[in-house]
C-alpha cells in the first residue's frame, strides 16, 4: 500500500515532541550551504574525476599521489569551511533534548562539521578528511596538518587543465611509528571497501530502535547507509527527509521537507 505523504511541520514537530529515540542521518547536501561541494550535484567534480574513481583502492594504489592531491585540496576546503544553520540546528537539539531523549547523528560526510557544530553523539560512517592510517601498521591518528606533508604545499589544485600528479612517494605522509614507516592514506571508506565494524554496529543500534529519523541531505543512492531509512520506515519508525529535491527513497517516508536544509532544519529542530 503507498505511503500517505506528508509535509505538515506542525505534525512533525508534534511527532518528534513524543519521539523517545531520534536519529539524524545526514549528507553531504548539509554541507552545501557551508560551501563544501555534494557529490553528485553540480562542483562535484574534482579536475576530470568523479569522486567514485578516486575514492578507491585501485586509485590509490595506481597513483597516491593523485589520490592524495584530492584529499589535500578537500582538506583545505573543508578546513576554511562553517558549521551552516543545519549544523547548528542538530546540535542545539542534541544539548537541550539529550538529557531526555537518545539522540544520534549518523552522518556520511567527512567534512567534521557536525562535530565543530558541537555535536556530541555523532557516527562518521564513511570516515574523516583529518584522520589518516597507515597501510602498514594500521594505525589511526588524527592530523589536520596543513599542508599534510610539504610536497602538497600548493598542491590539489581544482582546475581542470591540470593534469597527472608526479610527487614521489617518498614524499607523500608516512608513518612516524618507529620501525614502521608506511604510507599514509586518507581515514575514509572509499568504494568496495567495508565500512568499519564497530561503526557500522553502533549505526545499526541506533537505526533500529529509533522511533523518528531525519534523513538530511543525501541522495540516498550509497549503500550500505542508503538502506537505513527505509529499513527504519518498513518496521513502523517515523522518517522525515529534507532535501532540496527528491530521492529515489522519498516515496518510502512519512514526511518530505522540501528546501535548503539550512532553512528547514531550524524550523523543524527549534
Ligand atoms: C541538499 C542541499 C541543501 C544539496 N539542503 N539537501 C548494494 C547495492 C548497490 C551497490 C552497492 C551495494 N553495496 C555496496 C555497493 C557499492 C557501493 C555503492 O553503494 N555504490 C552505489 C553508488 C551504487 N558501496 C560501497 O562500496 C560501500 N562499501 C560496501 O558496501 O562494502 C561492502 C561491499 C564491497 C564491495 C562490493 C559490494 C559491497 C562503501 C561506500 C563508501 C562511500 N564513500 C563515499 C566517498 C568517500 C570519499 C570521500 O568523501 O572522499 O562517501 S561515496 C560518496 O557518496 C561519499 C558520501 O558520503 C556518499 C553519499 O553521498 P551523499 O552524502 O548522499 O551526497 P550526494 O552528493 O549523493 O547527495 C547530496 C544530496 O543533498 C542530494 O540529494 C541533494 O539534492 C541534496 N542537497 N543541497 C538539503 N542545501
Ligand atoms: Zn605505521
Amino acid at each position: 500500500m503507498a505511503l500517505r505523504q506528508s509535509s505538515d511541520m506542525m505534525k512533525f514537530k508534534e511527532a518528534l515532541k513524543s519521539a523517545k529515540q531520534v536519529v539524524i542521518l545526514s549528507g553531504a547536501g548539509i554541507s552545501a550551504e557551508s560551501g563544501i561541494p555534494t557529490f553528485r550535484g553540480a562542483g562535484g567534480l574534482w579536475r576530470k574525476y568523479q569522486a567514485s574513481s578516486l575514492a578507491t583502492p585501485g586509485a590509490f594504489r595506481s597513483s597516491p599521489s593523485l589520490v592524495w592531491e584530492f584529499y589535500h585540496y578537500r582538506r583545505e576546503v573543508a578546513a576554511k569551511a562553517h558549521p551552516n544553520a543545519g549544523h547548528m540546528a542538530i546540535a542545539q537539539y542534541e544539548a537541550k533534548y539529550g538529557s531526555e531523549k537518545s539522540i544520534s547523528v549518523i552522518t556520511q560526510n567527512v567534512d567534521g562539521l557536525h562535530a565543530r557544530a558541537g555535536t556530541k553523539n555523532l557516527i562518521e560512517l564513511h570516515g574523516n578528511l583529518y584522520k589518516t592510517r597507515c597501510t602498514k601498521c594500521k594505525e589511526v591518528l588524527v592530523n589536520d596538518d596543513s599542508p599534510i606533508c610539504e610536497a602538497l604545499a600548493g598542491r590539489g589544485a581544482p582546475d581542470i587543465n591540470v593534469v597527472g600528479s608526479d610527487i614521489p612517494e617518498k614524499s607523500l605522509p608516512h608513518c612516524q611509528k618507529q620501525g614502521c614507516g608506511g604510507l599514509l592514506r586518507p581515514h575514509i571508506v572509499w568504494f568496495g571497501e567495508n565500512l568499519e565494524s564497530n561503526v557500522l554496529e553502533k549505526a545499526g543500534e541506533a537505526m533500529s530502535s529509533c522511533d523518528i529519523c531525519l534523513v538530511v541531505g543525501t541522495s540516498s543512492v550509497v549503500y550500505p547507509a542508503a538502506m537505513f531509512a527505509p529499513q527504519a520506515a518498513a518496521r513502523g519508525a517515523i522518517v522525515a527527509e529534507f532535501n532540496i529535491e527528491p530521492t529515489p527513497a522519498t516515496h518510502e517516508f512519512h514526511y518530505y521537507f522540501e528546501g535548503p536544509c539550512g532553512t528547514t532544519l531550524p524550523l523543524a529542530l527549534g
